[in-house]
């Protein structure tokens, strides 16, 4: 189940209903699936895609998406670094950036610039889509890295990072969700 928190304003939320109000208040579609099917390590993109075909197949049919893959990652991820540093600097995409966490968990970071920096744990069973045009940033993690993610686009060459360059995640790099 997701966590919303802003740093700033020592806030943190756990119901999910509060939670799906705040991000679509914001115009940031937030909601949660059914995710009770469990992947060995080593299940494949078709299996995890085929398994939620049920819930994946009208959405992006209403959404008018095209494709979707399965991002991995985990304690075997080669060059995890690089992987990371890729995804932790403040960035934007020019299509929405749709993932649903069928395992694992991961931090989404917003800076809509009229209010606070906040973020969303997301774990397994949450579907986020980042508006297009959002400035963000996404941390699996220091260590330990544990990512399943199902990734929708209408096109992935939409997916392409435009860098801010500000550099304000750094600002939060200490942050750790409350437990
Ligand atoms: C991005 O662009 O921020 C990502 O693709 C995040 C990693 S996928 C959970
Ligand atoms: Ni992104």
């Amino acid at each position: 189940m997701a966590v919303l928190s802003i740093p700033d304003l020592n806030v943190t939320e756990r119901d999910p209903q509060k939670i799906r109000q705040f991000m679509n208040d914001r115009g940031i579609f937030f909601d949660q699936w059914q995710a009770d099917v469990v992947f060995e390590d080593t299940a494949n993109q078709e299996e995890i895609l085929k398994a939620y075909e049920s819930s994946l197949t009208p959405f992006m049919h209403s959404g008018g998406y095209q494709t979707a893959d399965v991002i991995t990652i985990n304690k075997l991820t080669e060059n995890y670094e690089a992987i990371r540093a890729k995804f932790l600097s403040e960035h934007t995409h020019s299509e929405d950036e749709i993932r649903f966490f069928v395992d694992g968990e991961g931090l989404f970071w917003f800076n809509l610039e009229t209010e606070p920096v906040f973020n969303l744990l997301c774990e397994k069973g949450d579907l986020i889509s980042v508006p297009q045009g959002t400035k963000h940033w996404f941390d699996a993690g220091e260590s330990d890295p544990f990512v399943k993610a199902i990734r929708i686009f209408i096109d992935m060459s939409g997916w392409v990072p435009e860098y801010t360059h500000s550099k304000l995640e750094e600002r939060f790099a200490d942050f750790r969700v409350a437990r």
